[in-house]
């Protein structure tokens, strides 16, 4: 079916035309069947010749009541414009047509009403002529009567035509019932109706009734006065909804898929007109589907980009068109504005306004995942969802969406700080992935841990960092000893030189301590690669563990632990630290009967290199032991986060934690605050 709302100024004949077109009464209320005069929105149907079904929302005509006009024709796809012969262009016909080109309607039909009354001919060319110049463009032009029925087979005829013409939306499309009526049946409950521009809504689905996110049960569906067990935009339906106190809905609130839509209070939009921004009133009326709420304007710049405060959280998404008003001007000032992002960042900074509206302004009508992504850095996927923007790329971790650009920059600034740390700290382990979270101001650890195994990170130019046994640290310097301090530096000198004789007499605890190698220091000479540390006060040369491996090749294999001191020419304190820390490194295999034996046929080399200080086989992942140890991702589940909101953070800069409460995912809310409504 479709769903085509009527326009034109008040008494032009809107009404007697649905009635003429529906045999239905669209003239609801008592009072207005009193005074012959339409006061809020009607409803009525009927089926085309061609067999298609159309809906009609009948819209008030009379000038106070525009909002509840704009409420109908906010949803919908097509207009019927009405304009009567007698009586010509009129003010709220000019006003209607600012609506419908501010909703950027692009389908329609002028009816030229009362063409019993006078020659249709004039109205009608004053109309084609100013409906050209609009969203609308060209139309077909049928002149009526309602009275005399002359007309109406060419109308019907003409309707048919513009339905056929009519794009099929997408039945799969984030579902948001904008409500245009709600009431209670007895013994059903609480009844809300709306035009479904697309999506799909079926019996027993659960939606969220906005702004509380209460959810909702689909109880009972009927389109047109009709029970049935789904429909698809477009449409007219009756909801009859479960878990929603009769009362509590009302015009302008939405029911709307669960994680597939923003609502929020702050927008950035971009006016259609050329006009700039600056003219624009600071307190304005925005109306989108059936809902009207005020908003403060501030420009972005002197271009037509502008960030709106609005007094009530809509559910909406980047690229919905939201039309402006001023109802306190002495003219008609009707806006119609695209919406860009429904969760802005922060314009901390002295010119971000009009750095904003110049990066705003450039942006297509229906921005891109990577538009938004170069705007705000890092997104949840969920977020773009939410959005209404479709995700073009792999999370970086867990859920995160990066620019590549702003990825880039997070990790050379991490390389910075990570070897900021280590200078500051030269005997650190390093620097805890949370601390560099903070550091950069990221949301999430798992984005820091990302950076780290990132490729480009171990690249040979520009950022080089680790992240080894859960700790940050520079990738090794070729000049490991000058990122120690000079006293550590020299003291292992010294060791070394014991140890060039006697390779594997590994200096007694007394000789380390004379030295001032404490276990601080020995473990960041073992980091910086200039020692191999077996045990804890055990220490040898970096190439001991090959060196010993050539040294037992020559022995009968397996061979035992004597056997093994003795042909290294040591004793057991180190001798069976060493063969342990073979075993690990893969050198040795330990047998069950205590022997061992070599692995390989030539040892330190191929399948073993050497990784700071250590031997490791060259299958593990870089980084050796360390790197074994799995990094643990969070796995942030996105189905968790449906079940409690929460803000959405838009990241900016190094900032990138801002919270903005004024914007979030549209999720169920936490029941006990169901309670409380
Ligand atoms: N003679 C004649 N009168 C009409 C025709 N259409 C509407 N009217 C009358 O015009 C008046 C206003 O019509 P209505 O449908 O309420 O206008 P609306 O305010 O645009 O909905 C009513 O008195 C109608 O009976 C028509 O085609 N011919
Ligand atoms: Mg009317």
């Amino acid at each position: 079916m479709q769903v085509i709302a009527t326009a034109g100024h008040v008494d032009h004949g809107k009404s007697a035309l649905v009635r003429a077109l529906t045999g239905m009464e669209p003239d609801r209320w008592a009072e207005e069947r009193r005074r012959g005069l339409t006061i809020d929105l009607g409803f009525a149907w009927t089926k085309l010749p061609g067999g298609e079904r159309v809906a009609f929302v009948d819209v008030p005509g009379h000038e106070r009541f525009v909002p509840n006009m704009l409420a109908g024709v906010g949803p919908v796809p097509a207009v019927l414009f009405v304009v009567a012969a007698d009586g010509g262009w009129m003010p709220q016909s000019a006003e209607h047509l600012a609506a419908i080109d501010a909703v950027g309607i692009r389908h329609g039909l002028l009816a030229v009403t009362r063409s019993d009354l006078a020659d249709p001919g004039p109205a009608t060319r004053q109309a084609l002529d100013r409906i050209a110049r609009t969203s609308l463009g060209a139309v077909s032009a049928v002149a009526v009567s309602a009275v005399t029925g002359a007309g109406l087979p060419e109308l019907r005829d003409a309707l048919t035509r513009l339905v056929a013409a009519l794009p099929v939306p997408d039945p799969a499309a984030p579902v948001r019932l904008w409500v245009d009526r709600s009431f209670s049946i007895r013994g059903s409950g609480t009844v809300v109706t709306g035009t479904l521009p697309a999506g799909t809504v079926s019996l027993g689905q659960e939606l969220l009734l906005t702004p509380s996110l209460r959810p909702a049960r689909i109880r009972g569906l009927e389109s047109m006065n009709e029970p049935v067990g789904s429909a698809t935009g477009v449409a007219r339906v009756a909801v009859n909804l479960r878990g929603i106190p009769a009362g509590l809905p009302a015009r302008g609130m939405a029911l709307v898929e669960a994680g597939r839509w923003t609502l929020t209070r702050l927008i950035d939009v971009r006016l259609s007109s050329r006009d700039p921004v600056m003219s624009l009133p600071p307190e304005l009326s925005l109306h989108v589907g059936s809902a009207r709420t005020r908003a403060r304007a501030r420009p972005l710049g002197d271009g037509p980009v502008a960030r709106l405060m609005l007094r009530d959280a809509l559910p909406l998404h980047v690229g919905d068109r939201v039309l402006l008003r001023d109802p306190g001007s002495a003219g008609v000032t009707i806006l119609g504005a695209t919406v860009l992002d429904v969760a802005p960042p922060a314009l901390a900074r002295r010119g971000a306004a009009a750095a904003a509206g110049r990066e705003l302004g450039a942006w297509p009508e229906r921005p891109s995942a990577a538009d938004l992504l170069r705007r705000h850095g890092l997104l949840r996927s969920g977020a773009l969802t939410a959005m209404g923007v479709a995700r073009d790329r792999e999370p970086v971790a867990g859920d995160w969406l990066a620019d590549p650009e702003r990825w880039a920059v997070l990790r050379r600034r991490l390389a910075e700080i990570v070897a900021a740390h280590a200078k500051r700290d030269p005997l650190a382990a390093g620097m805890a992935p949370g601390a560099a979270r903070a550091a950069l101001g990221l949301p999430d650890r798992a984005l820091v841990e990302a950076l780290a195994r990132d490729p480009q990170a171990q690249g040979a130019h520009g950022a080089q960092f680790r992240l080894e046994d859960g700790y940050l640290r520079p990738a090794a310097v070729p000049d490991a000893a000058s990122s120690l301090p000079p006293k550590v530096a020299a003291a292992v000198r010294a060791v070394l030189a014991d140890l060039a004789d006697a390779p594997f007499a590994a200096p007694e605890a007394g000789r380390l301590q004379d030295l001032g190698l404490d276990q601080r220091a020995i473990a960041a000479a073992a980091r910086a690669g200039l020692l191999l540390r077996v045990a804890e006060q055990v220490v040898l040369a970096p190439d001991a563990a090959p060196q010993a491996a050539r040294i037992l090749a020559r022995l009968p294999q397996p061979f035992t632990t004597a056997q093994a001191r003795q042909a290294l020419g040591t004793t057991r304190r180190v001798a069976i630290p060493l063969l342990e820390y073979m075993d690990r490194a893969g050198i040795t295999q330990r047998l069950p009967d205590d022997r061992r034996r070599l692995r390989l046929r030539s040892a330190g080399g191929q399948g073993v290199r050497a990784s700071g200080g250590r031997l490791t086989p060259a299958s593990w992942p870089r980084g050796g032991a360390g790197g074994r140890r799995r990094l643990r991702r969070r796995a942030r589940n996105p189905i968790s986060r449906r079940v409690r909101p929460g803000p959405i953070r838009s990241s900016r800069h190094q900032a990138m934690s801002v919270k903005t409460t004024t914007s979030r995912t549209c999720t169920p809310m936490a029941s006990s605050q169901a309670e409380g409504r």
